[in-house]
């Protein structure tokens, strides 16, 4: 037997699920929230510990709605008030936990809850707990008087389910008025869920009412999942001077609580049934958890696609927009026939183009002053589609991402403008565009190394086979030839002509695949840094698969660790919690009924029941 290997699992489930984050507010994805940290919360305040200190005492939490009479229930069982009741709502007291004096040590210290702190006076401060000892309880028992599960005040409710997540035995009052409400049935179903032991009082049933009322709740017992707990009633008395019930009344609570208390055996069963319930109920609900996040993960990748989408349509854009002769208009144009002379050119080269080239290149004398003005038009004109193309980008990646919730929910989260491009933007299509100006003269200088002497490379220099040689880039895919040969087409022809007079067809075909592969990188690289953008967004909500992956590995481990069944003590009686013997008589169930017949003097408490129980043992 060996708890250490559970309790190891049990970290790595706890360290899972405190790492869960769930940014995205997607539909049950706050409840799964809630779930891991709810879960967290019980591991801290009460699985872990529990497991560490099997044989600490039983620690009974009285849970219910307000005014249900849960603090006259523990008073009355204690036999004075150690847990004010109350009239006036909401109260905001700290919870009383009644020990026996010899385990305080159990209680003071921060082995259990131990988000709490502890206080020996009465306070109004809901994160922590009061102790008062008690000499009449038995040893191994101590009773917390919990908040309202139904107070108005929120921290108040959360206080008292963390309670009731972190107590051996649920004791949970109900009214005869009030017994079929909501929340104290989502309180029922969850303790269910997660097989706590639990025993329900009805409280105040007109005697009128005690052959229907506590039937009929054992019947709705038994149809959700608590057929195996005990249902104690108690009639409707009124309380004496002291706020106390009568004897009779709460005797049988007593007797049952003071012989769980005394028998080592009943008590570990009642502990262990309640631990290994809750740590079942983490296995199953810890999947979902990790379900949870895979769909948050699934959400942001869509949202990734969205933006990466975008800017693919713009690296596409471009791509065929700087290769079908649309950069071939404009200014670009105007300057590109200063540069090689205008109409007679265009009219000559249809006719004879083998003696025109030699004569337009030859009349070049020296690097024309005017291929700088076509380099500076072209980078203008490039600049223009780029920037007009990532700014399209942006609008788009931004309008899909704002057209559903988990996409509106990531903008606000940024603190960037994602609707339109990055602020530097320009200036890195300005860089870029002149990088690749650099790149294509490269290009061209390392081939053109060997025609460095002749007339033709002398003639139009550089510069200008470089700019002949973006202007074959933009009109790659055009119409340039043909019937319908336009003035791009012409202008394109003629850079055509010109770059084969100086490398040769082949040459001109192999220098322009390789500047347009240039062009796509720079623009590529321009496209992903905006893009990334989006992805830092995207990841900094901080959704992670691999955080799903661990909740899951973990729980697995903890499932096997748990079936390999020598985790936990064998429960020994498993039969001291069937309560057969608390038969209500008529009931479909077991349970037992308060009497107010005979009642007896209380001063005593719970030392009456307990001596008899030892009397008895
Ligand atoms: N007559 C009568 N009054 C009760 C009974 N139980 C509780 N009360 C009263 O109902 C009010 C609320 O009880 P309290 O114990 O504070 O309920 P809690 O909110 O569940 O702790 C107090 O005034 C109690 O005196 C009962 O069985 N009979
Ligand atoms: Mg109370």
């Amino acid at each position: 037997m060996s708890t250490a290997a559970l309790a190891e699992a049990l970290v790595r489930v706890r360290d899972a699920l405190a790492a869960v984050r769930l940014p995205l507010a997607l539909p049950g994805s706050a409840e799964s929230g809630k779930s891991a940290r709810d879960m967290v919360t019980q591991l801290d305040d009460y699985v872990l510990p529990r497991l560490a200190t099997l044989d600490a005492p039983l620690l009974a939490v009285i849970g219910g709605s307000t005014g249900a009479g849960k603090s006259t229930l523990v008073n009355s069982l204690v036999g004075r008030e150690v847990s004010r009741p109350g009239v006036i709502r909401p109260t905001t007291r700290s919870p009383v936990l009644v020990h026996h004096p010899d385990d305080l040590e159990y209680f003071s210290s921060e082995r259990i809850l131990p988000g709490l702190g502890r206080s020996f006076d009465q306070a109004n401060d809901t994160s922590s707990l009061q102790l008062v000892a008690e000499p009449s309880l038995p040893h191994g028992l101590a009773l917390l008087d919990a908040p309202d599960i139904d107070s108005v005040v929120a921290e108040n409710r959360a206080l008292a389910s963390q309670l009731l997540a972190a107590a051996d035995l649920w004791l949970f009052v109900t009214s005869a008025a009030r017994y079929a409400d909501a929340v104290p049935w989502e309180y029922l179903r969850s303790a269910a869920e997660r097989a706590a032991a639990v025993a329900v009082v009805l409280d105040r049933v007109p005697p009128a009412a005690m052959g229907d009322v506590p039937p009929h709740l054992g019947r709705l017992m038994t149809e959700r999942g608590l057929a195996n707990s005990p249902l104690f009633a108690v009639p409707e008395t009124s309380v004496d001077a002291r706020g106390l019930l009568p004897d009779a009344a709460v005797s049988p609570i007593r007797v049952w609580l003071a012989t769980l208390a005394a028998d080592q055996a009943s008590r570990q069963a009642v502990v262990l049934q309640t631990l290994d319930g809750a740590i079942g109920s983490m296995v199953t609900r810890s999947p979902l958890v990790a379900d949870a996040i895979d769909g948050q993960v699934e959400a942001l990748s869509q949202l990734r696609t969205d933006a990466e989408k975008s800017y693919a349509e713009a690296v596409r854009t471009i791509g065929v927009q700087t290769a079908d002769g649309t950069l071939l208009r404009g200014e670009v144009l105007a300057r590109w026939q200063d540069f090689v002379g205008t109409g007679e050119f265009m009219r000559a080269i249809e006719q004879k183009i083998g003696w025109l080239r030699d004569k337009i290149i030859s009349s070049f004398k020296g690097e024309p002053p005017q291929a700088n003005e076509v380099k500076l038009a072209v980078e203008s004109g490039l600049e223009a589609l780029v920037r007009e193309e990532g700014d399209a980008a942006a609008e788009r990646a931004e309008s899909a991402w704002a057209a559903n919730a988990a996409g509106r929910q990531v903008l606000a989260s940024s603190r960037e403008d994602l609707a339109h491009s990055s602020p530097d933007f320009a200036t890195a299509v300005s860089r870029a565009i002149r990088d690749w100006q650099g790149d294509v003269l490269d290009i061209v200088s390392e081939v053109g190394a060997s025609k460095r002497n002749t007339a033709r490379y002398l003639a139009l220099g550089v510069n200008g086979i470089g700019v002949a040689l973006m202007v074959v880039v933009f009109s790659q895919t055009g119409g340039i030839t043909g019937a319908e040969v336009g003035v791009a087409g012409g202008t394109a022809l003629l850079a055509q002509r010109l770059l084969e007079a100086v490398f040769g067809e082949d040459a001109v075909r192999r220098l322009a695949k390789q500047a347009k592969e240039r062009l796509d990188e720079r623009i590529e690289g321009l496209m992903a840094a905006e893009l990334n953008r989006y992805h830092r967004v995207l990841a900094d909500t901080g959704a992670d698969a691999t955080l799903a992956e661990e909740v899951r590995a973990a729980t697995e481990a903890l499932a096997d660790q748990r079936s390999s069944g020598n985790a936990l003590p064998q429960r020994s009686h498993p039969a001291e919690l069937d309560p057969a013997r608390l038969a209500l008589p008529g009931a479909e169930r077991p349970a037992l009924t308060g009497e107010v017949l005979d009642p007896r003097p209380i001063d005593e408490g719970f030392r009456v029941e307990h001596e008899e129980v030892r009397d008895e043992a």
